[in-house]
């Protein structure tokens, strides 16, 4: 049974009210109404100092002390990541109908629990795509190929909570699905979805494209206070026999969270 990953967004993409907004120490910033901010998903504080990057164009910006950013013109889906210390990676996948209007992105503290395995974003694949693929135009980076795999301890306080595999955002997957919601324009073809192993038992496989899809990790998969391993394997293209030809996708930040 195939299975649907709801992307979960930890984002308020929220219009900002037309009124000037009032930040901390009673400072007005009439700016605030046009421009993209970083802020603290919990308390809404704006967030300074944090880097916003859009890998694609090799594009990287910091907040400014009202959590300000800007980013120049997009066109076609885009990975747009933001880092700052203390807090969980985050990413989100926008385009130029997105990028056009202010974002509002609320970011989390990270908790001592949280484990990062890639921080940055890698491309999985052969780099042969099609210009119709929901990723085209997108891929920069160099095909890792078609397999991801990383080694990290877990700790014996896993084996008590509940843990996910976090895909902050995944784009490229041309999956029957994936062209059925309209992700791609592929018209004669389509792949298997990547798959996601833990410790080399499968445990999801990725339909559609999205951000911060969570994948519950079985517990009987955990080892405790050893190395666990996660696997990520591209798919394949289905209508091509004559040869291998692994579906082109990019990732951006994976973690492991509990809860
Ligand atoms: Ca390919």
């Amino acid at each position: 049974m195939k299975k649907i990953f709801t992307a979960i967004l930890f984002i308020f993409l929220l219009a900002l009210q037309s009124q000037a907004a009032t930040v901390s120490g009673g400072i007005s910033k009439v700016d605030l109404t046009n421009t993209n901010r970083v802020v603290d998903a919990a308390t809404n504080a704006p967030i300074g100092n944090a880097k916003v990057s859009l890998p694609k164009y090799n594009y990287s910006t910091y907040t400014d002390e009202y959590g300000g950013f800007n980013i120049g013109n997009v066109n076609g889906p885009t990975i747009m990541s933001v880092e700052k210390e203390g807090y969980r990676p985050f990413s989100l996948t926008i385009n130029d109908t997105i990028a056009a209007r202010p974002m509002v992105l609320g970011i989390q503290k990270s908790n001592i629990a949280d484990i990062v395995i890639a921080s940055d974003v890698f491309h999985l694949g052969d780099d042969n795509y099609s210009e119709h693929s929901s990723g085209a135009g997108t891929f920069r980076l160099r095909s890792n190929g078609p397999y991801f795999s990383k080694t990290f301890m877990l700790n014996s306080d896993a084996i008590s909570s509940n843990n996910y595999l976090v895909i902050g955002s995944i784009i490229g997957v041309d999956t029957l699905m994936a062209r059925s919601m309209g992700q791609n324009k592929i018209v004669n073809s389509y792949a298997s979805p990547p798959e996601i192993y833990f410790n080399g038992a499968k445990i999801a496989e990725i339909h559609l494209n999205g951000d911060n899809q969570k994948i519950k990790i079985p517990k009987n998969l955990i080892r405790a206070n050893q190395q666990n391993e996660v696997t990520i394997k591209a798919g394949r293209n289905l209508m091509q026999t004559a040869y291998v030809d692994y579906d082109d996708i990019e990732i951006a930040n994976l973690s492991i969270i509990s809860e």
